[in-house]
């Protein structure tokens, strides 16, 4: 596809997000705060939460302060030309209503709405891109998913298949079909997932969505671009199309104690180094379980993107 790729050459600064069931907790499991990545909280390594518990705390997730159009003024404010959000992240948890499976924030939560309908209009209005982030291989919840059960609710053998063909494909369909046009899909931690499977996701994001563009951590080179490790501003040229992810402070999901704030200068200098060297920024920040986004998150961006206006020609 000749459109493919535009959006790197256009549009080299954009807005990560990263919301979910886990931003509720934001590290404190009973009172115990665990340091570390929020959206990991309820891994072994971390709180070592059960499945059946972790499910609970969909019945208490109740955004109702988010707003989505608050958020694309954020990103507008701050310069970015796109949002990407986790549409499902390794935990499991759709954070838009799926049809192929109940664990989703419509079906699941008190609050009963799809916020990706919201940001995906919220993001048109403002002339901003939209994309998802999707856990493709980790699924720590629906049996057979990667990290996950090895069983199925009856007892029986799960496999990735039975994940793959339940749960990840149909859910890949509805990302790509039900949010309008939409400028990235952004697979992460692909594994030892099989390349079939690679393939066949790729297939269905180019087919439901030509322009789109696959994140390079798809896996076996099957991406339309290389993104490069969690965090990593290059210090050398890279060649080829690439982008860098980044966060506004250290955790992905929301943290509590997370105050480790980058100042605007930090993060323009993060920027420039990427854009400077041909590459894309992605710049994330972490919603609290109530929808709002941190104050001093958003302050940073909109400090940021004050210079850039100030400076049309950066
Ligand atoms: C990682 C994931 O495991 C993290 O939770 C986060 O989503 C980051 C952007 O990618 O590898």
């Amino acid at each position: 596809n000749a459109d493919r790729g535009q959006l790197f050459d256009e549009g080299n600064y954009a807005m990560f997000i990263h919301w979910g069931l886990y931003s509720q907790l934001g590290n404190k499991v009973d009172g115990k705060t665990y340091y570390g990545i929020g959206e990991w909280i309820m891994h072994k390594n971390m709180a070592r939460i059960p499945i059946d518990r972790y499910k609970e705390l969909a019945g208490t997730f109740n955004p109702v302060d988010f707003d989505a159009d608050e958020i694309a003024s954020i990103a507008k404010d701050a310069g970015m030309k796109y949002i990407v959000i986790t549409a499902k992240h390794h935990d499991g948890f759709a954070m838009y209503h799926s049809k192929a499976c109940d664990f989703n924030i419509v079906d699941a939560t008190p609050w009963n709405k799809d916020p990706m309908k919201e940001l995906a209009r919220a993001c048109r209005d403002a002339g901003l891109g939209f994309g998802f982030y999707y856990s493709h291989n980790q699924d720590w919840t629906f049996p057979g998913g990667g990290g996950g059960p090895g069983k199925d609710e009856n007892g029986n053998r799960a496999t990735f298949d039975d994940y793959f063909e339940k749960k990840c494909l149909p859910q890949v369909r509805e990302i790509t079909t039900e949010y309008g046009p939409i400028e990235i899909v952004w697979f992460d931690t692909p594994g030892r997932m099989p390349k079939h499977y690679v393939e066949k996701l790729v297939e269905v994001v180019h087919e439901n969505q030509p322009h789109a563009m696959v994140s390079g951590r798809a896996g076996h080179g099957l991406g339309d671009y290389q993104t490069l490790g969690d965090m990593e501003v290059p210090r050398h040229n890279i060649e080829g199309m690439w982008e860098s992810v980044d966060t506004t402070n250290d955790s992905w999901a929301y943290a509590w104690y997370d105050e480790y704030w980058k100042s605007p200068r930090e993060i323009l200098k993060r920027l420039l180094a990427c854009v400077g060297r041909g590459g894309t920024y992605m710049l994330n920040i972490g919603p609290k379980g109530d929808g709002t986004v941190p104050e001093r998150a958003a302050h940073t961006l909109r400090t940021a993107g004050e210079w850039i206006r100030r400076y049309p020609q950066v």
